[in-house]
C-alpha cells in the first residue's frame, strides 16, 4: 500500500488534499523562485518516526532521555552544514527562515536598537525590519533600496545611509533581487560604522554551496538561510556563525525563541546537506542559473522588460509597466494556463503589494524536473503569448495544450 492510501484509510479528506496537491505540482510549470522539489530521501526523512521525539537542548545536552539517535541525526546535519559552507558553527534547529532571523536578532540586539536592511519593496524580506513584522516592531528599522538607474545595489548609497543611522546590525540578502551581492562591500560598511553583519542567504544558499554566488560566510558574523529553496531540502531554517557567537546563538534559538526542535526535519536537513555536497548538486545549480539567464534572454527577445536587464542568480523580475498590466492579473492569467508565478513589486513600483507591477520567476523547480535552455525558451514564449493575449480564451486553451505537452517529458515523483 502506498503512503497516500495509508493516509486515506484513516483520513480520506486529508489524503485527497495531498493527492490534489501532487496532481497540481505535476500539472503546472512551477516558476515560484523560492520553491523546489525535494528528493525522495529528503521526503522520507521528513516523514519519518523522528517526529515522535522531544529533544529540547543540543546533542549531548538534552532535557529529555532517549535522545541518543536524534543526537546522531542532528550532529550529522551540523557537521555537514559547517563543511558545506566552511562555517565555524551551525545551528540547524530553526523551524523556518523567519525563526533563524529572529534568533540572530535576539542574540545581538536589544529592543529599540537600530537595524538596516533592504526595503521589501526593493526586493528585501518581510523579516528585515518591515513594519508588519516583529523585526519592525521591536527594532528601529532603516532601509536601503536599489539604484534607480541600474536597479542594482549601490554600496556608496548604502554606506551613506549607514553613516547616518548608525545601525547595530546590517542585514544583507533579499528575496527578489536578481543580481549577485558583494558581501565584502557590506563588511567594509559594517566595519566603518561598528555594526554586526548578518546575511540572509535563504534564496541563493544553493548557489553559495556550488560556489557560483559571492560567499557571505567569510564576511558576516551570522549567515541565515532556509533549507528548502535553492538548497532543495525540507522546509526549515538554519544559522551559521563565527565560533565566538556559538554559545549565545544556540541559547537564542533554544530556549530563547523556540522549544522542541523538529527532529524529523533536522534528519531531512542532514540528508539534503549530504546531497548538496555531491558534484551533481553543483552541476544542478549551474543549470539553475543558466536556465534563469536563458529565460530572461528569451523574454527580453519577446519584448519584456527585465529588472536590471537580466540575472546572475536563480530568479528574475518582469516589469509589466510597459504592457500596462499588473502582477496580479498576469499571475492569475498564467495560473489559468498551468504556469505558477507570484506577483511581485518591482523597484520604485507605484502599485501596492497586493497588486504590483511585476512578476517574479525562478528556475530551481523546473531545473529539478530536468528542464534546460530549450525548455526555458519555450516557457518564455508561453508567458509572452499569455501576456500579449490576455482575455483570449482560444489562445489560453492552446497554451494549456503546449504546457501539457512540455510537462509530459518531465515526470515528477513517479513513485507516488
Ligand atoms: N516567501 C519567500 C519567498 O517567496 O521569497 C521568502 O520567505
Amino acid at each position: 500500500m502506498g503512503e497516500l492510501d495509508e493516509i486515506a484509510q484513516v483520513d480520506p479528506e486529508a489524503a485527497e488534499a495531498i493527492r490534489a496537491e501532487l496532481a497540481r505540482e505535476r500539472r503546472k510549470i512551477e516558476l515560484i523562485a523560492s520553491e523546489n522539489f525535494a528528493s525522495r530521501a529528503v521526503l522520507a526523512a521528513a516523514g519519518s518516526i523522528l517526529t515522535n521525539k522531544y529533544a529540547e537542548g543540543y546533542p549531548g545536552r538534552r532535557w529529555y532521555g532517549g535522545c541518543e539517535y536524534v543526537d546522531v541525526a542532528e550532529t550529522l546535519a551540523i557537521e555537514r552544514a559547517k563543511r558545506l559552507f566552511g562555517a565555524e558553527h551551525a545551528n540547524v534547529q530553526p523551524h523556518a527562515g523567519a525563526q533563524a532571523n529572529m534568533a540572530v536578532y535576539f542574540c545581538v540586539l536589544q529592543p529599540g536598537d537600530v537595524i538596516l536592511g533592504m526595503d521589501k519593496a526593493a526586493g528585501g524580506h518581510l523579516t528585515h525590519g518591515t513594519h508588519a513584522n516583529i523585526s519592525g516592531a521591536l527594532y528601529r528599522a532603516y532601509f536601503y533600496e536599489v539604484n534607480r538607474e541600474t536597479e542594482r545595489l549601490d554600496y556608496g548609497e548604502i554606506g551613506e545611509i549607514a553613516r547616518k543611522c548608525r545601525p547595530r546590525l546590517i542585514i544583507a540578502g533579499a528575496s527578489a533581487y536578481p543580481r549577485d551581492i558583494d558581501f565584502s562591500a557590506f563588511r567594509e560598511i559594517a566595519d566603518e560604522v561598528g555594526a554586526i553583519l548578518m546575511v540572509d542567504m535563504a534564496h541563493f544558499a544553493g548557489l553559495v554551496a556550488a560556489k557560483i554566488h559571492c560567499d557571505p560566510v567569510p564576511h558576516a558574523e551570522f549567515v541565515t538561510t532556509t533549507t528548502h529553496k535553492t538548497l532543495r531540502g525540507p522546509r526549515g531554517g538554519m544559522i551559521l556563525c563565527r565560533s565566538e557567537y556559538a554559545q549565545e546563538l544556540d541559547h537564542a534559538v533554544f530556549p530563547g525563541t523556540q522549544g522542541g526542535p523538529l527532529m524529523h526535519i533536522i534528519a531531512a536537513k542532514a540528508v539534503a546537506l549530504k546531497e548538496a555536497a555531491q558534484p551533481e548538486f553543483a552541476a544542478y545549480q549551474r543549470q539553475v542559473v543558466s536556465n534563469a539567464r536563458a529565460l530572461a534572454g528569451a523574454l527580453m527577445e519577446r519584448g519584456m522588460r527585465i529588472v536590471s536587464g537580466g540575472t546572475d542568480t536563480h530568479l528574475l523580475l518582469v516589469d509589466l509597466r510597459p504592457q500596462g498590466l499588473t502582477g496580479r492579473e498576469v499571475e492569475e492569467a498564467l495560473d489559468a494556463v498551468q504556469i505558477t508565478v507570484n506577483k511581485n513589486n518591482v523597484p520604485f513600483d507605484d502599485k501596492p503589494p497586493a497588486v504590483t507591477s511585476g512578476i517574479r520567476l525562478g528556475t530551481p523547480a523546473v531545473t529539478t524536473r530536468g528542464m534546460r535552455e530549450p525548455e526555458m525558451v519555450e516557457i518564455a514564449d508561453l508567458i509572452a503569448t499569455v501576456i500579449g493575449n490576455l482575455g483570449s480564451e482560444d489562445v489560453l486553451r492552446r497554451v494549456r495544450g503546449r504546457v501539457d505537452e512540455l510537462l509530459a517529458g518531465f515526470p515528477l515523483y513517479p513513485h507516488l
